[in-house]
């Protein structure tokens, strides 16, 4: 039982931390993972935990893209597994690849990630294998599944430490990115940056993608015009913009 009171104001905020913890002692989420939910919730409360218009365009973008992709593969890391099996696993029903790829990477933890992730419902997990590698990209990051991110058009990368985007984007993919910081190289890299908390993100996209499935012109435009640059500077002003005044 998570003993997070539910009357309480932050209790999303709160609920989210429990899961990570808990992620932790269950051997899911690196030591270096709470640290980095620390930072994004940070961020976060910059946007007043909520998701606003450009995060929401952006993530809109990402799912035209990904529906429109040959090989769509989601990149799992610890964090992500702990904070979001069941949605991750939705993913995986609609379509979408998913492949656990770790920045402090052993074969217990990916395992374990695995079979979590499987308990909550997703389906043919990548990441066991992690047969090729990706070339001069010098951490754990590297070792990939050759159904997986090798072969992917497009990667999707939660809460992503940096240099892989570039490295992807040389092999020629697209890459999405979900990270709170838009000052962050991932997101100053990435094709298309969602700043946003990855919570918000996965369910928005799982449900503009199910309205992109029933109609594959719903708000084509939005993904059309889509720049990336702009994203970005709007994201960095909005949270420039916060006045903590009172706060
Ligand atoms: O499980 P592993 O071994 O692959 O390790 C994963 C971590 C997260 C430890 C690793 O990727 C890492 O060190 O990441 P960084 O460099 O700390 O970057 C994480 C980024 O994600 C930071 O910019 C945070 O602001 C952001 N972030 C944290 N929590 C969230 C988030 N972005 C979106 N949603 C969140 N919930």
């Amino acid at each position: 039982m998570l003993s997070v009171p539910e009357d309480h104001p932050r209790y999303e905020s709160l609920l989210l931390r429990e899961r990570l913890v808990r992620g932790f002692e269950e051997g899911l989420v690196a030591k270096a993972g709470l640290i980095a939910h620390g930072r994004g919730e940070a961020f976060d409360y910059l946007l007043g935990e909520e998701t606003v218009e450009w995060a929401d365009k952006a993530t809109l973008a990402a799912a035209h893209c990904m529906y429109r992709s040959d090989n769509p593969v989601l990149s799992v890391n610890g964090n992500v597994a702990a904070v979001v099996p069941e949605l991750v696993g939705e993913l995986s029903m609609l379509g979408v690849g998913v492949e656990v790829n770790l920045f402090h990477r052993s074969d217990e933890r990916v395992n374990r990630i695995i079979e979590f992730l499987e308990e909550h419902g997703a389906v043919g997990v990548l990441g066991g294998d992690a047969d090729m590698l990706i070339k001069d990209l010098s951490h754990d990051r590297a070792f990939v599944s050759r159904e997986g991110i090798y072969s992917a058009d497009t990667v999707m990368v939660p809460l992503e430490d940096g240099d892989r985007t570039v490295k992807l984007r040389d092999l020629g993919k697209t890459v999405i990115s979900i990270d709170l910081n838009p000052l962050s190289r991932t997101s100053k890299t990435a094709d298309i940056s969602i700043v946003d908390n990855v919570v918000r993100v996965f369910e928005n996209f799982i449900g503009y993608w199910k309205k992109i499935d029933r109609d594959s012109s719903f708000k084509l435009d939005v993904y059309n015009s889509f720049d990336n640059e702009e994203n970005l500077r709007k994201m960095e002003e909005k949270m420039r913009g916060v006045s903590f005044e009172g706060g």
